[in-house]
């Protein structure tokens, strides 16, 4: 059967946050034909986008997705769990990088390439956050994002520093 690797990150940054994305993983690991095959450990990150806020609780995991999934309906799946899990969207686009309780965000479904708006893959910020090529470079080196270039040679090109299991990216 077709299986696809879905590659997704995971972000809080109120209180509990770890918890919070413990929740998220059981969540998702109670999906009808999806595994989690792998989980990062979780970073404390520097915000990115709105500085002015709380810093982040980050993790990548891999789901491997069985046929009945695309992408779409993986998506959709992740922000009825965000809604769910209490999270609220502002209406207010100045917070829309603000505080948020729970971040579900869709990195990679297999190799596809897709330019709808609803559903941009690979994400279309994922190459200039640490926050998410740092967890996601330890549970998948080899992964391709853009132009040929993995985790690793995106790093190179970003101003950031790991401390221990701190990202700073100012
Ligand atoms: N998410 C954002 C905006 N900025 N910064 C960090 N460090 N981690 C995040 O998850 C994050 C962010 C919007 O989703
Ligand atoms: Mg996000
Ligand atoms: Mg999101």
């Amino acid at each position: 059967m077709r299986q696809t690797e879905a590659y997704i990150s995971l972000g809080s940054n109120t209180e509990d946050a770890r918890a919070r994305l413990d929740e998220a993983l059981l969540a998702l690991s109670s999906l009808p034909d999806i595994r989690v095959t792998r989980v990062s450990p979780a970073y404390v990150t520097e915000p990115q986008d709105c500085k002015d806020q709380p810093w982040f609780v980050n993790r990548a995991a891999c789901l491997d997705c069985g046929p009945r999934w695309t992408a779409p309906a993986l998506l959709r799946e992740m922000l009825g769990m965000e809604a769910r899990m209490g999270r609220v969207r502002s209406p207010d686009p100045a917070l829309r990088f603000g505080p948020r309780c729970i971040d579900l965000d869709l990195l990679l479904f297999g190799n596809l390439r897709s330019d709808d708006p609803e559903c941009i893959l690979p994400h279309p910020r994922m190459h200039r956050r640490a926050f998410v090529l740092v967890p996601l470079r330890d549970i998948a080196p080899q992964v391709i994002i853009r132009n040929g270039q993995g985790p690793d040679a995106l790093l190179s090109r970003l101003h950031y520093a790991v401390e221990g299991r701190r990202i700073i990216q100012p």
